[in-house]
């Protein structure tokens, strides 16, 4: 999971600065373009059953699903498309390709909205990129659950309207069904990892967590958004993909395991959400991390506290995360992990841009969003 506010936090603000002056211009406008394809995505979303002014009031509620969860977040996935095809087309980029790496971009943006709005309802969620969930809205509540239908069917609307002259078209598509499955399996194995009636941490391991990450976020956070810009430019052949996947995967589970830090440790102000994983009795990366470095009377404390909305015993959890020293040990993990990437991406990159999986390290390496 991934949680996406507007808002620059202080690491990014320094990196921006100590970037050359002439990479700016061009990242701001890269945003722009991408937001202005959003209004347009829109337009051809709302011309659906044009002919069929019946169902009026569907569309115009489905405009506000779209506006309300869809545009909002860091945009990290989508703009990774047309930056993976920049780095892979090379010279032979052209500004049409360019807009429809902007497209798929969407696509994903797409495809995330869709899991958020669920993702929220499952997890008892109150805020998502600092407004309040779109389930806890005043007259949405369970419309959300067809919302989130709404968001995914979008995708193959929009595919079909740009892509289905390409060659590769079937690709593309694969690629987001299987994407989606994927995705589908993985939150499934995060909620019944996490049963809401009981606390039980026998099966809270390091390997069932590695399990969850890479499939409920690293496959359609990492690996998808450079695959689309793979088909895009030609390249289909597996171990490419292989390679590319091995690396995006470990990326991907790097950003989970952040993900779960801030849940406990990160500024709403900045992630843009108030963290609920131990509410949730999830098996995140820190009660995992805990109960490794757990005494009896620690465990006991936390097996009294862990899995309750009641803001007493959340504040439990995490003194006891203080005492255990968690924030030191991610920070060791953090440092470890970043190496451990780079290492794979000089073995494994092959014919694909050394600096492409580099820059994409370095975009999420000590964020606080
Ligand atoms: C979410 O994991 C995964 C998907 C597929 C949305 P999460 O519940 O930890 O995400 P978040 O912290 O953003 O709610
Ligand atoms: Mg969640
Ligand atoms: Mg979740
Ligand atoms: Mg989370």
């Amino acid at each position: 999971g991934m949680s996406d506010v507007c808002i620059s936090d202080m690491a990014n603000k320094k990196s921006k600065m100590t970037e050359p002056l002439c990479k700016r211009p061009r990242e701001n406008n890269d945003m722009q373009a991408f937001d202005q394809l959003f209004v347009t995505l829109v337009d051809d979303l709302s011309k659906y059953g044009m002919k069929d002014p019946e169902i009026g009031d569907a569309i115009k509620w489905f405009k506000d699903v779209n506006d309300y969860n869809v545009p909002h977040g860091k945009k990290n996935r989508g703009l990774t498309v047309l930056h993976s095809y920049r780095y892979l087309a090379k010279e032979k980029s052209t500004a049409e390709d360019e807009e429809l790496a902007c497209v798929l971009g969407w696509c994903i943006e797409w495809l995330q909205a869709y899991f958020l709005v669920a993702d929220d309802m499952m997890d008892g969620s109150h805020t998502r990129r600092g407004q309040p969930c779109w389930y806890k809205k005043p007259g949405v509540d369970m419309i959300a659950i067809n919302d989130s239908f709404y968001l995914e069917s979008a995708i193959y609307v929009i595919l079909k309207k740009y892509f289905k002259s390409k060659p590769y078209y079937v690709d593309i598509l694969e690629l987001f069904h299987e994407t989606t499955l994927q995705t589908v399996i993985g939150q499934n194995l995060d909620l019944i990892t996490a049963p809401t009636d009981r606390v039980d941490f026998t099966n809270y391991t390091m390997d069932r967590y590695k399990a969850i990450v890479k499939w409920k976020t690293a496959f359609y956070s990492f690996y998808l958004p450079v695959a689309c810009a793979m088909y895009m430019v030609g390249i289909s052949d597996p171990q490419s993909h292989a390679n590319a996947k091995t690396i995006l995967l470990k990326m991907g589970e790097f950003f989970q395991i952040q993900d779960d830090y801030l849940d406990c440790y990160g500024d709403p102000a900045i992630t843009g959400k108030i963290g609920t994983d131990i509410e949730d009795n999830k098996c995140g990366w820190m009660v995992i991390q805990a109960l490794n470095r757990v005494d009896k009377a620690q465990r006991q404390l936390l097996e009294a506290n862990y899995a309750q909305n009641d803001p007493e015993k959340v504040r439990k959890v995490k003194s006891l995360f203080d005492e255990l020293n968690l924030k030191q040990v991610y920070r060791d993990y953090e440092e470890s992990s970043y190496n451990e990437l780079t290492g794979l991406i000089d073995t494994l990159s092959g014919s694909l841009p050394k600096e492409m999986f580099v820059s994409y390290a370095k975009k999420i390496y000590k964020r606080q969003k």
